[in-house]
């Protein structure tokens, strides 16, 4: 029997998942779950290095667990954990600081995004996350990393640790490839479509969460910023627009043409409105299976020992033959 590749991604728990995040990431997890060995990660070690709320932490995690399933995520086929759950994480993460420079980290967008919004807490583990990224890739010898745009950058720099690593101590990690799909791999802010939607704004008008009750979806939809010029058309240069139309193709799995030419002489309140009801319809079985899962709490705990379990084993390979490599005493 010929091995499946590995497919790994994870989502920090911090905010309130969103549709970027489920049109970005999630929906193409789903897809691949029957053609990989796949591993689902909560990445909890990674969100703290933003303020969290202990309380909050701890909730979220479920409840992002109990989401994942609720999207389609299957814990029969695929691996759902908790990062802090499998040590190795951490070890790894230590063990590739090692041969990351500074240089490399001080390049990541990401961090001067993030640094800018943070204002007084620009912690050490702001700076030093893309190498706990590359260690959760590694970790698992994953050879695809289903992501949205906003983490070339940091799965560039995943491979580059690979390559180092095994250029100096001998072949140990698999190279992994990014999987960043065509259209929703940068879903836009609906307040304002030259950002990017992010599931911790605190502007919950900017974005759309996965548990958004209708009404408030076409609220929010209704709200949504355009511009002033008339006709639905894909334009670039009307970012609003073009923002809501990739919403719309992929909430209703029909082309942008195919839109474009059902509503090009309409108002945008008719497609405001056809939009949202996509939405809310795309939204609905994943609100009905999260709440019969958040019934059963135990049930999702379950899933993720079991998880656990399961990626610790494999972890552990790993992070034995790296400090085997390396030169560390066998414990
Ligand atoms: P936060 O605001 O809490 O930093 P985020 O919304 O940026 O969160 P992450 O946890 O950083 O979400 O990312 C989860 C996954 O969702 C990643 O694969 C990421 O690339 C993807 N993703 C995040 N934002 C978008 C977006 N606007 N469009 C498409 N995919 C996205
Ligand atoms: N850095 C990512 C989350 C993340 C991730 C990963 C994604 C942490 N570890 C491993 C893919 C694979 C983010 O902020 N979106």
């Amino acid at each position: 029997m010929s091995k499946k590749p590995v497919i790994l991604s994870g989502i920090q728990p911090s905010g309130n998942l969103c549709i970027a995040n489920y049109m970005g990431a999630i929906k193409n997890w789903v897809s691949f779950q029957n053609d990989y060995d796949s591993i689902f990660l909560i990445v909890d070690l990674h969100s703290i290095s933003t303020m969290q709320k202990p309380s909050e932490l701890r909730q979220r995690s479920l409840s992002f667990a109990a989401q994942y399933i609720a999207c389609g995520i299957d814990p029969d086929k695929s691996i759902i954990a908790i990062q802090s759950h499998i040590k190795e994480h951490v070890e790894l993460a230590w063990v590739l600081s090692s041969i990351t420079y500074l240089g490399e980290l001080n390049r990541m967008t990401q961090f001067k995004d993030k640094s800018k919004k943070q204002g007084s807490n620009i912690n050490s583990a702001l700076y030093t996350y893309p190498i706990l990224m590359a260690a959760d890739i590694l970790l698992y010898q994953a050879n695809l990393v289903p992501v949205g745009q906003d983490q070339k950058q940091h799965l560039e720099l995943t491979r580059d640790l690979a390559v180092r690593f095994n250029n100096q101590f001998s072949e140990t990690f698999t190279l992994p490839e990014p999987y960043i799909p065509k259209i929703g791999s940068r879903i836009m802010s609906l307040q304002k479509p030259d950002n990017k939607m992010s599931k911790s704004d605190e502007n919950l008008n900017n974005i759309i969460t996965l548990l958004d009750d209708p009404n408030i979806v076409i609220k929010k939809i209704k709200r949504a910023v355009t511009d002033s010029k008339s006709g639905i058309k894909y334009d670039v240069s009307r970012p609003g627009l073009a923002n809501l139309l990739t919403l719309f193709s992929l909430s209703s799995n029909q082309s942008i043409e195919k839109i474009e030419s059902q509503y090009s002489e309409s108002m945008y309140s008719v497609f405001k409105k056809d939009l949202a009801d996509s939405i809310n319809e795309m939204l609905r079985p994943i609100q009905k299976e999260y709440k019969l899962l958040m019934n059963d709490k135990s049930y999702i705990k379950s899933i993720l020992e079991n998880g656990a379990k399961r990626a610790s084993l494999r972890a552990y390979k790993t992070i034995d033959k790296v400090y085997r490599k390396i030169g560390l005493l066998k414990r």
